[in-house]
């Protein structure tokens, strides 16, 4: 698919830091999403049970009544054709290289679920404080391994997004100016005193939608009020340009985990091929 990139897109992008393209992705190509998210859901969950180890590409959240929640996973491509495809969809490709002046390469990819589970799973380790995100400039993050500030993001919502749901919103025009972060339990943050409310955009868009966002921009989210996940697939890509300057290798965020965790995975389909094994955990029927 070739995709005509507007100038009205590229000065949104430029002049907000983010850009909300709705209904990019048709209701089959959700629906598919959406099943891929299923199965990468079962294979975290059962695997972690079967290795009596919760993977380290699980966060799991559980609140102060016993409910737990499915904050994200991380990383999500090496587990899913459906996922790792849609990294080189035009639709975001052809707007991430016209935004950045360059080729894009994959940085990262995760799939944040937002996701309360029916039942709490006991032997799982609740191991982050909230699903919501603070205030925050992704760069904060990405700065570690010298990734520069013109990494895009972009968000394909596989739910509607909504104020209950636990949306993000956005500072328009934040994406300018880093400003250094404050380290809290839930993960690093704007300073308060730098941040003025009533300037935040809640960002309220139907599946399908697809959002892309410097790397820069303030963004944040609360939590999920609904019993409904909210899930945003989100894909970060640098200019191929800045690899090559900064000597960046390639996948250097998330190969320590694919690494780490894959033996683990391996060996929960051994014991299941073995019947000593059986999955215990189905994914909600969200549809
Ligand atoms: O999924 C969300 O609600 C926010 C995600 C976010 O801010 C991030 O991953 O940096």
């Amino acid at each position: 698919m070739s995709v005509t990139v507007t100038d009205d897109e590229i000065e949104q992008f430029r002049n907000k830091g983010y850009l909300v393209i709705e209904d990019a992705f048709d209701e089959d190509e959700v629906a598919k999403m959406r099943a891929a998210a299923d199965q990468v859901l079962e294979l975290m969950v059962n695997s972690s049970l079967a290795n009596e180890r919760t993977s380290g590409r699980l966060a799991l959240v559980e609140h102060e009544d016993g409910s737990q929640m499915i904050k994200k996973i991380q990383p999500v491509n090496d587990l899913s054709l459906v996922f790792s495809e849609i990294a080189l969809d035009d639709r975001l490709t052809e707007r991430i290289s016209e935004f950045m002046d360059d080729q894009p390469r994959l940085m990262e990819e995760k799939l944040n679920y937002k996701q309360p589970l029916p039942e709490p799973i006991e032997g799982l380790d609740t191991n982050r404080p909230s699903e919501a995100w603070p205030i925050h400039s992704d760069w904060a993050y990405f700065r570690a391994q010298d990734y520069p500030k013109s990494v895009v993001s972009s968000a394909i919502a596989l739910d509607d997004l909504t104020a209950k749901n636990g949306t993000m919103r956005f500072w328009p025009g934040t994406n300018d100016e880093f400003i250094e972060h404050e380290r809290t339990d839930n993960g690093l943050e704007v300073p308060p005193e730098h941040v003025d409310d009533d300037a935040a955009e809640l960002l309220e868009a139907p599946a399908g939608s697809l959002i892309l966002f410097n790397s820069v921009v303030w963004h944040d989210s609360s939590p999920n009020e609904t019993d409904d996940p909210r899930r945003l697939l989100i894909y970060s890509h640098y200019p191929a340009s800045a690899g090559q300057e900064r000597g960046i290798v390639e996948d250097e965020r998330n190969a320590p985990t694919r690494r780490r965790e894959s033996p683990y995975e391996w060996r929960y389909q051994e014991l299941k091929d073995d019947g000593e094994f059986e999955d215990r955990f189905q994914a909600p029927d969200t549809a």
